[in-house]
């Protein structure tokens, strides 16, 4: 239902809907995830959601069926469960389009939620910042239009014969009920509009927050990883700040940035960002664009990994694959292997032989955030990265390549700027990967 505000889609679901989960192991996806680890994840997923999972199945497929995703045998079965656990909802692990979604709900006369729409509950209940709760609104309206579209041409179908069935309007757990199909698309096409008005007004407000920081010239370190890896435990533990950190996926949505000084005096900024997941949709990642241009900003990486998972390296995986597939995969990046506390016989001068015992190399370090281990070291190689990270370089940029000047303001240390009669002069600091785009521009006096 919609709340008063017309903001959330959502109510709370009282008492817990009882769920039966279903995955796939699809052959052509080329997942390193098996169905059921991938069912484990989603069991968390549901249960941060507020349900109650009282089973799963899955079938290895080739490729999904596009009626159903799964066969119609495995609908049978499903049929059979949810009547055996009095299920009220059938969550699967995959995406579903709104055609199957509506098959699924009209052969099983139940509700039938994807991960997405999961995941999206999730982020309408986390969101805390203005800016988080638009993001998550256009995701769930964006999610939500095509569906609604085929739900209302199914509803067409059924007028005069008594009205809708329990096909109607389960989109989210705490998704529009059936009166919401009465919404006209044009409404939330307008929504939608406004929303992303909004979003562009609170984007130039950041943006010149941000144009101040980067004056100020301090480093920016974002940290990234899998959900539920230890990012924001790590922040709080290193800046002793006091960002909400629980047992929960999704914890964290809004980007927080603490300042710290390192050993050595170097003031930083960190910052916090949303985790990744396995089959989260880019596009919705994307509408997450705090997080991006915070990941976007960085001078460097912590990709901060829960060792103690047993899916650690399919986690790790997972956020190196949604890294390049939103283009900053080529940042420089400390790994930081975290809960080494949980490993049997692992004490706090133990650090750097875990990762020593293990083989890595010199940019993945193994701290225990919780416990404060490692810490020391972990800020060393911080400090290390960053003065690895940037290229010392004095140019002359002439005026028609404004374009680089704005870049390194984007992305570089200036530390002295004049605007000379045959272009800008810069002295600073830029990161190595771009340094060869100034080359041409090097200025006589460059030393380096
Ligand atoms: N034993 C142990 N637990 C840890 C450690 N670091 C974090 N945790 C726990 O792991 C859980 C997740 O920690 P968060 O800091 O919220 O993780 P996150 O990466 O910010 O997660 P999201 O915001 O959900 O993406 C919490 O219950 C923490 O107490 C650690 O070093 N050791
Ligand atoms: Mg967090």
């Amino acid at each position: 239902m919609r709340s008063q505000d017309g903001k959330r889609l959502h109510t709370t679901a009282t008492p817990r809907t009882r769920a039966l989960l279903v995955g796939a192991e699809v052959a052509s996806a080329r997942s390193p995830w098996t169905a059921k680890d991938s069912l484990a994840e989603l069991t968390m997923l549901a249960e941060t959601a507020g349900l109650e999972v009282v089973g799963s199945l899955f079938q290895r497929l080739d490729q999904p069926f596009p009626k159903f995703f799964i066969g119609p045998g495995k609908v049978k079965e499903v049929a059979a469960l949810c009547e055996q656990h009095a299920a009220g909802l059938v969550v699967f692990d995959d995406e579903l389009s709104p055609g199957q979604t509506r098959n699924l709900e009209q052969e099983l006369q139940i509700g039938v939620l994807d991960r997405t729409a999961l995941i999206l509950d999730i982020f309408a209940q986390h969101a805390r910042t203005h800016e988080g709760r638009l993001q998550v609104e256009l995701a769930q309206y964006q999610y939500l239009l095509p569906r609604l579209r085929r739900q209302w041409t199914h509803l067409e179908r059924q007028a005069g014969t008594g009205g809708g069935t329990s096909a109607g309007g389960v989109v989210g757990l705490r998704g529009p009920g059936e009166t919401q199909l009465e919404i006209d698309r044009r409404l939330i096409d307008r929504r939608i509009a406004w929303l992303k008005d909004q979003l562009a007004d609170v984007h130039r407000h950041r943006e010149l927050y941000r144009k101040r920081r980067r004056q100020s010239q301090v480093p920016v370190v974002a940290l990234v990883g899998y959900t539920n890896a230890g990012k924001s435990t790590l922040l709080n533990a290193l800046s002793g700040a006091d960002v909400y950190a629980a047992d929960q996926l999704f914890a964290t949505l809004d980007p927080t940035t603490r300042q710290l000084t390192l050993p050595g005096g170097q003031t930083i900024l960190m910052t916090d960002t949303v985790g990744f997941i396995q089959k989260l949709p880019t596009q919705l990642i994307a509408a997450f664009r705090a997080t991006l241009e915070e990941i976007n900003e960085a001078d460097i990486l912590l990709h901060v990994v829960d060792l103690t998972h047993p899916n650690a390296q399919e986690h790790a995986q997972t956020v190196e694959q949604t890294l390049a597939e939103l283009g900053v995969d080529k940042r420089p990046t400390l790994t930081v292997l975290n809960k080494i506390d949980r490993m049997e016989g692992v004490g706090p001068d133990d650090v750097a032989q875990v990762v020593a015992d293990m083989g890595l190399p010199s940019d993945v370090v193994a701290v225990s955030a919780q416990r404060g281990w490692g810490l020391e070291p972990l800020a060393s190689r911080i400090e290390q990265a960053l003065g690895e990270a940037m290229v010392a370089l004095d140019v002359l940029i002439p005026y028609q390549r404004n374009d680089l000047v704005s870049l390194w303001h984007r992305r570089g240390v200036i530390e002295q700027e004049e605007y000379a009669g045959d272009g800008t002069h810069i002295l600073g600091r830029i990161p190595r990967d771009l340094a060869a785009q100034f080359g041409p521009y090097r200025s006589a006096r460059s030393t380096k």
